[in-house]
């Protein structure tokens, strides 16, 4: 712990830590910052929200209040709404996050045994809720308009979804002028053809992200390009507006108002990717390797890790998490973190402490033994959305690593939408959680 000289003697310094929530679009971030924010406001409450973090705390008091939004430029995450939603009957999901938020929380986190009447540790704890769509930028960082075009267009060329806008290259010359209606044109047929592949086909590989989840505070003009093989003085224009994209992004990452992190949660639906088939979990997976990929690799004009570790800043901690594990039995959890873990190639680097987790941020289901064809086999159950009584359900093995065909001959079966339990106090109790307090354990390592 740092200590500061004041008027009243030595203080601890009040640290900052700032943990950005990722992960592809409804992968469950905001259900898991409410639930973050609701479990630490109980276990400092002295309820037994989170054990392995209290565990952890060896009899060390904790403390947790709601800090102001403080000077930050960001919109405040809104845990009142969102917890007050959970704990209605019937309880609802948040909706779709429209823009960047943050979450600030106030630790006081006392001293060990015999120095336990020393001013206790004060950590100012900073989550920020980003829309899914913004994750996929972060590989862009790396790539120029010339190889993330052809890359863009190589995946494209598999969907049908996408004749119109391919066909609209086609007729382009590659030296066409770089002309302002045309650029247009492109922009917003590409645009609609990502809004189509979210919208109609579930895809989670789509870039730019700021083109489906617009950066607050007005469209600058630079955002009308698209990708393009050509080489002549559309492609000019065109390349100068995604050189313009990525030098956004990376600003608004490493601004200490927007981004500049020290811990990243990645988080990834892989029960869903799964149960959806081959093909979306094909482009899940991808999605995810990419990000793993440009958290492993930083762009030449970032600091590399190493230098950003020794400076004191940079991202320190990379937790992949698969979410909403409460659709499969505790047998299957370890199964599924495994296999976070394979499809991100963990570790991803000396100086970035990784780790995978299988959390459900908000439990909906108890385990339970369900014999089926005379086999008992580890479900779960819980209530479906808008249903009168509990279900089972029994989705069936999850892999530990990228499975084969033999797996997709057998996919799995059922993921229903389940309702949210009734919280204790209306919320006050915490939320019931798989491995959250894991999770925390980890992300707050340092300060703990
Ligand atoms: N069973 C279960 N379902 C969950 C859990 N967390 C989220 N969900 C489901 O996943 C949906 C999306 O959760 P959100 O937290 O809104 O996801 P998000 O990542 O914030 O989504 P965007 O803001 O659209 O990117 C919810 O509406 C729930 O149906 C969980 O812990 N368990
Ligand atoms: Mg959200």
């Amino acid at each position: 712990m740092r200590w500061a000289a004041t008027a009243r003697g030595l203080v601890p310094v009040r640290r900052v830590v700032r943990i950005g929530v990722t992960g592809l679009a409804r992968a469950g971030k905001t259900a898991l910052l409410t639930s973050i924010a609701a479990n630490l406001l109980a276990a400092g409450a002295g309820l037994p929200a989170l054990p392995a973090l209290t565990a952890r705390l060896g009899g060390r008091r904790l403390r947790v209040s709601a800090a102001s939004a403080g000077a930050a430029d960001l919109p405040r995450f809104d845990t009142a709404f969102h917890l007050g939603a959970l704990a209605r009957d019937p309880p609802a999901w948040p909706a779709r996050t429209q823009a960047l938020s943050l979450l600030a929380l106030e630790l006081e986190i006392g001293q060990p045994g015999p120095f336990a009447a020393l001013p206790a540790q004060r950590v100012r704890l900073e989550l920020l809720d980003y829309p899914g769509e913004w994750l996929l930028d972060l590989p862009m960082l790396g790539l120029g308009f010339g190889a993330w075009s052809a890359g863009t267009l190589r995946r494209l060329e598999k969907r049908r979804e996408a004749a119109d806008f391919l066909a609209f290259l086609r007729v382009l010359p590659v030296t066409a002028p770089a002309d302002e209606a045309l650029a247009r044109s492109g922009h917003l047929l590409y645009r609609a053809l990502l809004r189509t592949l979210r919208d109609k086909a579930g895809l989670s590989l789509l870039q730019p992200g700021r083109f489906l989840m617009p950066p607050p505070g007005g469209e600058p003009p630079w955002l009308e390009f698209f990708p393009y093989p050509g080489d002549g003085p559309l492609a000019a224009l065109l390349r100068s507006r995604y050189e313009a994209y990525v030098e956004a992004v990376r600003t608004q990452l490493f601004s200490p108002a927007f981004g500049q992190v020290n811990a990243l949660v990645v988080l990834a639906d892989l029960l869903s990717a799964l149960h959806d088939g081959p093909a979306a979990f094909a482009d899940t997976t991808a999605a995810l390797a990419e990000v793993a990929e440009a958290l492993r690799w930083r762009g030449p004009a970032l600091l590399p890790n190493w230098l950003a570790a020794v400076l004191g800043f940079g991202i320190s901690r990379v937790a992949f998490v698969a979410s909403k594990s409460d659709h499969v039995a505790e047998r299957q959890r370890g199964n599924l973190a495994a296999l976070a873990a394979a499809l991100t190639r963990l570790p991803i680097g000396r100086f970035v402490r990784t780790a995978s987790f299988a959390v459900a941020a908000v439990r909906c289901t108890e385990d339970v033994v369900w014999t089926l064809e005379g086999h008992p086999v580890s479900a779960v159950r819980g209530r479906l959305l808008g249903a009168e009584r509990a279900g089972r359900s029994y989705p069936g093995e999850v892999p530990d690593k990228p499975p084969g065909p033999e797996f997709w001959a057998h996919p799995f079966l059922a993921l229903p939408d389940f309702e949210p339990m009734r919280l204790p106090l209306g919320g006050r109790g915490g939320v019931p959680n798989v491995n959250l307090d894991a999770l925390l354990a980890f992300l707050l390592e340092d300060v703990l």
